[in-house]
């Protein structure tokens, strides 16, 4: 077993350590050969893909881990203080272009593999992706992870190595159907697995209080089914920097200890098959984006994660310091990706006051000055709470410890405002009720130092309105991050041609400054570099063309305006306005109305909750109205609508390249940041956007001149759900009542009657809360303005260019500098070279 210890024998440096292994093409031809032919045994006469793709992966493995163990080393020399992103979602996509592109092997390793007869591009193309996200949260996680590797700065990533993640999606006669993600089938050679490092995590059973030889009164979880956590860990270089950092994922395995009893009675079988039950615990990514559904293996897996992590970091920290935690606080700082990890507060107390004997107020102390905890919604319904009942059942020494965190924390509220009972039910901890609930949100900002939002204008309504009463208490715990992505991923690698030009132009320093982008700006008004920019783009337009004839079977006209959106599908997001633009659009076109128009390709792509019916039926909706448009001779030439099945991080790596229109058309005070919106404009898209999340900052940064904006503000939208009245708007709207007629014929729908009834009623209602009707004409209009921008070329090329280069603010190394800065206070540590 890993498990058992070395007794007589020391390793030695020498154990572990080798010459550096080259990075040249001749040294890397030489391992992709050995690994092929030699550990994988493969021949000439192979014809799979998969093994050649594997080999280099193998020999970048390799130079991966002599970085990696410098790193740890140099981190431990200087006794360098760590943060842990917490998160239960890890949105990696593929990884293989981004190693070769941090490493430095990319023209190494395409001019070794053409010696060998082999192509980059269609081995990178052989990776699955790693899907262990819903959407932008676990997609920002990952962005983080490649900042803080390229800032070198000692952070970890801690999640959950789901067997199977984010489902895969296909359209069947208009409707989703979703396919398990198996994405581990064959093998995922990146990770490494550490058994050593296993940790026991208990569930069920009950607390039993002992006293001490001195007579102090200890408590203990006592009967608990037990299971165990075995990390696999991913290594996560940094940009040429010669640092590799970890991201740590946890899988369940069933403890060896058989239910003696059924073993007796003879249920040998049965008892063996009730190890399914402990590995089910990380089988599957629930699919959920924006809600949580309450299920009892969620919440294990919630709670799976953050206990194995935190006896991880406790781990290390007794090996160095034993048992004295006095600087425990100053080395450590723990942050928790929305709700989803916040079992860690609780827990964190449970292992220093059960398992290392602290007194309580030593542990708080430990506890509220380590944890930090970052929002992303303000959606009521994605605000997560846990039955009282539940809870118990399953944590029942958890749950204890949060009663005495909310009788503690109830105190201090009743001093600050003493006779404020309202205010005291509204901020406890537990949500009193028929069914009473761990309000999830509270207990993270009551156990944390510091409590974000995620754009501006999402971070001042959290302290204006949902967390109101905890800003008043603590005003000085909140503030903002605004999100960022990598330009690594999302432009370097996904991008190359925009690269060259880019660097051509202003140089490389982008690549980890991106500020420096702003030097395009004054390229702008350079004809010559306009038509290579043009040209650049165009190319990018064939790419995803390609990719939408391929998975669509629809032809979109490089010539024309690529106009998209892909993200997950919410009512919120509002594709639903999107159609309707685009059917407003086919009945102009059908009245002959096609002088002076833009021709517009649109592309709409996005995965809808298993178990939410609107956004299913929204996606039948743009598939059926894609079809009429399609397929009518009068319409096709002008105009095209594509739903794009099973959009994805890879997906996304050739569409936001192709993209000239972005659509960010979230009704305003919904969308917490949105991060797709920062990709598209890094890549030379314009925005059409609402005054919502980061849309606000980008236009700051583009100028106005630059962004299309319509809608109401966040501030109307609030006023305008009083007395709402749609139907009034859509008989003062010509535009607006011509495309509900259409719909309500049934001309999108005409063998599925009543198809689409649900989606009109919602339109009309006056309680529809996401005021489609309310925004339509001002959209209409903007949409407008973009058709007549992009019919003057060099308008749009210079707009395309101006977003590019105002999109430095969008970086995470800005990001993580500023978490860094504000929170977690971490000294870079760079590797001996
Ligand atoms: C997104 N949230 C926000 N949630 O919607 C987006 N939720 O505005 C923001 O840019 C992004 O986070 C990053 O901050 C999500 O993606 C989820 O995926 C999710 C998953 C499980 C439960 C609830």
């Amino acid at each position: 077993s890993p498990l058992k210890p070395l007794r007589a024998s020391k390793p030695t440096a020498e154990l572990s350590e080798l010459p550096p292994l080259g990075m040249d093409a001749d040294a890397l031809a030489l391992d992709i050969r050995r690994y092929f032919g030699t550990f994988l045994g493969r021949d000439k006469y192979c014809r799979s893909s998969h093994y050649p793709y594997q080999a280099l992966v193998l020999a970048l493995r390799d130079r991966l881990m002599e970085r990696w163990r410098q790193t740890r080393y140099a981190y431990e020399e200087a006794g360098a203080r760590h943060a842990y992103y917490m998160s239960l979602e890890f949105l990696m996509g593929r990884t293989l272009g981004n190693a070769l592109l941090n490493l430095g092997l990319d023209a190494a390793a395409e001019a070794a593999l053409h010696r060998l007869g082999l192509d980059l591009e269609e081995l990178i193309d052989v990776e699955h992706d790693a899907g262990l996200g819903n959407g932008g949260l676990g997609r920002l996680a990952a962005c983080f992870l490649d900042s803080c590797a390229t800032l070198q700065l000692p952070v970890m990533g801690y999640g959950i190595r789901y067997e199977y993640g984010m489902f895969r999606q296909y359209i069947e006669s208009g409707r989703q159907v979703e396919e398990p993600d198996h994405w581990l089938r064959d093998g995922n050679p990146w990770e490494l697995e550490r058994p050593e490092h296993t940790r026991r995590i208990h569930y069920y059973g009950r607390t039993e209080f002992y006293k001490d030889a001195r007579g102090r009164q200890h408590a203990r979880w006592v009967d608990s089914h037990d299971v165990l956590a075995v990390p696999f860990d991913t290594p996560i270089p940094g940009y040429r920097n010669g640092t590799v950092n970890v991201l740590r994922l946890w899988s369940a395995a069933a403890t060896d200890e058989f239910d003696l009893g059924e073993f007796n009675a003879g249920s040998y079988t049965e008892s063996v098959a009730a190890k399914n039950a402990a590995e089910n615990i990380t089988m599957v990514l629930y699919p959920n984006d924006a809600s949580e559904n309450g299920k009892e293996l969620r919440l294990k897996q919630q709670y799976f994660l953050a206990s194995a992590s935190l006896q991880d970091v406790l781990e290390r920290w007794e090996l160095r310091h034993g048992n004295d935690f006095s600087a425990f606080a100053d080395k450590n700082c723990f942050q928790l990706n929305d709700t989803h990890p916040t079992c860690a507060v609780p827990e964190l107390m449970r292992l220093l006051i059960d398992e290392h004997s602290l007194e309580w107020d030593a542990a708080w102390a430990i506890v509220s000055r380590t944890m930090a905890y970052t929002n992303h919604t303000l959606l009521p319904e994605a605000l997560e709470k846990w039955p009282v009942r539940l809870f118990g059942l399953l944590l029942p020494r958890l749950l204890e410890i949060i009663y005495e965190i909310n009788a503690r924390f109830l105190i201090a509220v009743a001093r600050r405002w003493p006779g404020d009972s309202e205010r005291l039910a509204r901020m406890s901890l537990i949500e009193e009720g028929p069914e009473p609930q761990v309000r999830m949100a509270y207990l993270a900002i009551v156990g944390s130092f510091s409590v974000n939002g995620v754009a501006e204008l999402h971070s001042d309504l959290l302290q204006q309105g949902l967390f109101r009463d905890f800003f008043e208490l603590w005003p000085e715990k909140f503030n903002n991050k605004t999100n960022g992505v990598t330009q690594r991923r999302w432009i370097a690698a996904a991008n190359p041609g925009m690269a060259r030009l880019v660097n051509a132009t202003i140089g490389e320093r982008w690549i980890t400054r991106l500020d420096d982008l702003r030097g395009l700006a004054r390229h702008a008004d350079d004809a010559a570099f306009r038509s290579r920019w043009h040209e650049v783009k165009r190319a990018n337009k064939v790419r995803l063309a390609e990719m939408v004839r391929r998975d669509c079977g629809v032809d979109f006209d490089p010539d024309a305006l690529f106009d998209v959106q892909v993200k997950r599908i919410h009512e919120y997001k509002r594709q639903l306005l999107n159609v309707l633009h685009v059917i407003h659009l086919y009945a102009r076109l059908k009245d002959g109305e096609e002088s002076e128009w833009t021709r517009r390709c649109v592309l709409i792509g996005g995965k809808a909750a298993p178990g939410y019916f609107m956004a299913k039926r929204i996606i039948s909706l743009i598939c059926r109205v894609a079809e009429a448009v399609n397929e009518d001779e009068e319409v096709r030439d002008w105009l095209k609508l594509a739903f794009l099945p099973n959009y994805r991080v890879s997906a996304m790596e050739v569409i936001a390249p192709g993209t000239d229109l972005s659509e960010q058309i979230s009704t305003a005070g919904k969308e917490a940041s949105g991060t797709g919106n920062m990709k598209f404009m890094m890549n030379g898209a314009a925005t059409i956007g609402t005054l919502d999340g980061a849309n606000i900052e980008i236009r700051e940064e583009v100028g106005d001149e630059n962004f299309f904006l319509f809608g109401l503000t966040a501030e109307e939208v609030e006023a305008a759900r009083r007395g709402y009245d749609p139907n009034a708007l859509i008989a003062a709207d010509p535009d607006l009542a011509r495309v509900m007629a259409l719909l309500e014929s049934g001309h999108f729908n005409q063998f599925e009657p009543g198809l689409f009834d649900p989606i009109v009623q919602a339109i009309r209602s006056p309680h529809d809360p996401w005021l489609v009707a309310a925004d339509f004409r001002s959209y209409v209009d903007a949409q407008e303005r973009a058709a007549v921008a992009y019919r003057d070329r060099e308008r749009w090329t210079r707009m395309s260019i101006l977003n590019t280069a105002a999109s430095g603010k969008f970086s995470t190394d800005r990001t993580m500098a500023e978490y860094n800065a504000e929170i977690w206070q971490l000294a870079p540590v760079a590797p001996k070279a």
